[in-house]
This record gives structure tokens, sequence and C-alpha cells, in this order.
């Protein structure tokens, strides 16, 4: 028996990391169970586990930190870890080829923060952007930082920035999200070229509608860091939290609710809320209180 960390799940089989630095392919022990949450993967990148590696047969889990989860898709009636025992999350996203929406970043953002995830957002293709793609990009950075976010402009082609990615990335076990095509896996190339991982041209994405990563995966950086490649993200439906909860994960909303005139305001047409008073002043961004109604109206039945 061995211990070891998933390093690789394509969902039967898992490529698993030992502490003493060997890999094994390795399938799941018949009868494994994981109590507690249903998801359509029993086990993630991430996961610490006991292996038999005479038998190639993972044995059993160790306690998870923590985890990330989202709902698989519209159709699947389950939910999907992408990751365990992480200590942050990158958020990639572009402004334009291909441009990320303001409410997947919302959405994003929300499940990290009920996870208790911190997240860096990093605008990638900083070398695309035209005058006005960088006002966008300005504003974008200006609305994040308020609230707490740390936020970078980015060009993984030209390099710029890659140093201070490299300092948030260092010691550290990172998930890497982000819609496809803003440039994920390139990152992951440019910080460590030894790695020669598969990225494609942005034609391809719109032609194919494929996904060029298409299994989370961790690799290993020489600086000191783990790095969780994850396939791009078309979308986060609402988690398994309570919807009453929703707005404690957007912390600017969470933090002018106790001004609201109901404790349990749930900032929609409640007489004298202070969430929607302050987004009439433009405290609280128009965007951010969007993607949260949108979450808090949406028909969880499409999830479910
Ligand atoms: N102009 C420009 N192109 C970039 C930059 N970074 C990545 N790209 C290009 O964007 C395309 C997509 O990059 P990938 O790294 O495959 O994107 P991904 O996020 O891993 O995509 P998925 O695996 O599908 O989720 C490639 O053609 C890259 O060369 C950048 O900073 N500037
Ligand atoms: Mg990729
Ligand atoms: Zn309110």
């Amino acid at each position: 028996m061995k211990e070891g960390i998933v390093i690789k799940s394509t969902g039967s089989h898992y490529k698993i990391l030992s502490s003493e630095d060997s890999v094994y392919d390795c399938v799941i022990k018949g009868g494994f169970r994981v109590k507690g949450i249903r998801t359509t993967n029993p086990l993630a990148v991430g996961d610490k586990v006991i292996i038999d590696e005479k038998r190639m047969l993972i044995v059993s889990l160790m306690p998870r930190r923590n985890y990330i989860i989202r709902r698989s898709s519209n159709l699947s009636k389950e939910s999907q870890i992408i990751a365990a025992n992480i200590d942050q999350a990158v958020l990639m996203i572009c402004i334009s080829m291909p441009e990320t929406p303001t409410e997947f970043i919302d959405r994003f953002l929300a499940s990290a923060e009920a996870y208790r995830i911190p997240v860096t957002i990093v605008i990638n293709k900083e070398d695309l952007l035209g005058e006005k793609d960088l006002l966008s990009a300005r504003e974008i950075i200006d609305v994040y930082s308020k609230i707490g976010y740390k936020t970078l402009l980015v060009s993984v082609k030209n390099g710029k920035g890659l140093n201070e990615i490299k300092t948030l990335l260092e010691g550290k076990t990172t998930l890497i999200a982000g819609n496809s095509g803003v440039g994920k896996t390139s990152l992951l190339n440019g910080l460590n070229p030894e790695l020669e991982l598969r990225t494609d041209d942005i034609s391809q994405y719109h032609e194919q509608g494929k996904h060029v990563t298409t299994f989370p995966e961790m690799h290993f950086m020489p600086f000191n860091a783990r790095v969780i490649d994850t396939p791009g993200i078309r979308g986060f439906g609402v988690f398994d939290f309570d919807r009453k909860e929703i707005y404690h994960f957007f912390p600017e909303i969470f933090k002018v609710s106790d001004k609201c005139r109901f404790h349990n305001c749930l900032h929609i047409s409640e007489p004298g809320c202070a969430v929607r008073t302050a987004v009439e002043n433009g405290d609280i961004e128009l965007w951010r209180f969007r993607s949260y109604i949108s979450m808090m109206l949406e028909d969880n039945s499409k999830y479910r």
C-alpha cells in the first residue's frame, strides 16, 4: 500500500503520483464509496488516496481539506468535483477572443466564495486589446479590486505579467479555471516550456465547439508550484446551496445587507433594501447585482 495524490482523472482511470514520485495508472476498487456528497466523479485531481500498487487499485480516500464543485451540465442530475485540496484558484478571462461574460466571472467567484477558495482574476491577451478593450479591462480591474479580488492584466504570448503569476503560484496548489480558449494551457506552457501541453488556435474552438484540454490535470512547476489545468467551462449552475444564502457569496452585497430593513431581505423587491439603494447610488456595480439576481431567479430544474 502506498499514499498518493490524484494528478489526472478521466472518470474511469486515475493517474496517481505516489509519495516517492512514481506514477501509477489506477482504477477504483469495487464497492468504493465516498460518503456525503453526490457527485458524478467520486475522486478528483488533488485528492489524496491510498493505493494498492501491486493491483493498481485505489483503495481509499483521505479526508479532503476542501473541494470545488459545479453542476456538470443541464442534463445531469449530479454535480462534479473539479478539484480537491487546493490553496487558491486563478480565474483566467479575456476581454475578447474569446470574451468572458461578466456573469460567468460572478458565478465562478460566488462558487469559490461558497467553498472559501481565494481567487485571483487574470485578464489574458493584453496584446490584443485595442483602446476600447483596454477601457473594459480597466473597468473590470476597478470593479473587482474594489470588492477585494486581486486582478492582473497579462499576456501569456509576450510574457507580460508572467513573473507576477509565478510569485502568486509559488509554494501553492492552484486551480486554473476559465472559459475555453482564454489561454489556460498556454499559461502553463509559458511557465514551464518543458511541459509542451497541447493548445489550439482559437478558430478551432468556433469550428468544432470542442475544448482542447479534455481532463483536469495537475502539473508541477520548477518553482515549487502545483497547477491544475482544467477544460474550459461553459458555465456554472447554481450550486448546492440554499438560495437564501447566495448573497453571502457576493462580498460587497453581503457587507451592505445588514443595513436592510428586514434581516431576511433577499434584495429583490423588499422595502428598505440597502443593497438596491447601493446599486442605485453606484456603490454596487449593476452587472454584479444582475448576476446575483440571475442566480436567484435561475430555474434550478435546468440543472437537476
Ligand atoms: N494573442 C494572444 N493569444 C494567446 C495568448 N495566450 C494564449 N493565446 C492563444 O489562445 C489560444 C487558446 O489557448 P489555450 O491555451 O489552448 O486555451 P485554453 O484556455 O487552455 O482552452 P481550453 O483547453 O479549451 O479550455 C491559442 O491559440 C493560444 O496561442 C495571449 O496572451 N495573446
Ligand atoms: Mg487548455
Ligand atoms: Zn436588501
